[in-house]
């Protein structure tokens, strides 16, 4: 039986995180979790434990302060190769990833090395997002798709599932971005690997409850790793 490995890192996701646990081990039998906390003041960590009392199919690992999603979702990769799942998602706690999604992904991985979420294949699909948020997300797409000439639509997509041997292939430990840049970062070393990326289209949901770590240095981090990623495929240092 294969195994699946879902990634959630946390920052104060109190409001979600009891649910998103239980809806994402319903999708199905071979699925685990794992909680990246980062020391979360609301105490999410705690829920989680709680919930571990009962439940051997949840995971924690818990770091001293906020650190970041990048470093947080390098853990949660190195808990998983180390404990051998195949498939390895990545996902947000706060329901803008819909958990039911997770079968069917599951379901198109024997076509693939790593699956994409994607917002826009088949047109945009997002849902309550501000009309200045959505621009900058498409537009940080196509400049992201003309520089690196990689053929994904949304290489900043933060639903993903990789193939264990990807990540062990991609060293993690050179991964340095923390927000869109990760993503964009992973897709990037995965392609010039040789390994075959799909996109399964998925409606994105605005978060509703719980607060947005979304900022300014997040967007120059991502604009500035596009150029570092070329420049590198060109000397071919990757
Ligand atoms: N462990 C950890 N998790 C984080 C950190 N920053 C964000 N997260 C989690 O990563 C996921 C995505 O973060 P969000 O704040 O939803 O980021 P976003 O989707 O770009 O923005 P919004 O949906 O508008 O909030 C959520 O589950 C957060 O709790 C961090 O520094 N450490
Ligand atoms: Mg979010």
């Amino acid at each position: 039986m294969p195994k699946a490995l879902v990634i959630i890192p946390t920052y104060n996701e109190v409001p979600n995180a009891e649910r998103i646990i239980n809806e994402v081990l319903q999708q199905s039998d071979i699925v685990d979790v794992l909680i990246v906390d980062d020391n979360s003041p609301d105490g999410t960590a705690d829920i989680v434990k709680k919930m571990m009392e009962t439940n051997n199919r949840i995971h924690l690992l818990q770091r001293e302060k906020k650190l970041g999603l990048g470093t947080a979702y390098v853990a949660g990769f190195k808990y998983a190769i180390q404990h051998q799942y195949d498939f390895i998602f990545e996902m947000d706690a706060d329901f803008s990833h819909n958990p039911k999604e997770i079968s069917i992904m599951l379901g198109k991985m024997d076509e693939c090395d790593l699956l994409i979420g994607s917002r826009y294949i088949k047109g945009v699909n997002v849902v309550n997002w501000p009309m200045k948020r959505l621009i900058l997300s498409y537009s940080a797409n196509i400049y992201t798709r003309i520089i690196t000439g990689m053929p994904v639509h949304d290489a900043t997509a933060g639903f993903k599932c990789y193939k264990r041997k990807v990540l062990e292939s991609i060293n993690i430990d050179s991964l340095r971005s923390n927000g869109y840049a990760f993503q964009i970062e992973t897709n990037f070393k995965a392609w010039k690997k040789g390994f075959v990326i799909k996109e399964t289209p998925i409606v994105f949901v605005d978060r509703r409850v719980g607060v947005s770590k979304m900022n300014k240095k997040i967007v120059y981090e991502a604009a500035f790793m596009v150029w570092r990623l070329k420049a590198r495929s060109i000397f071919k240092t990757l």
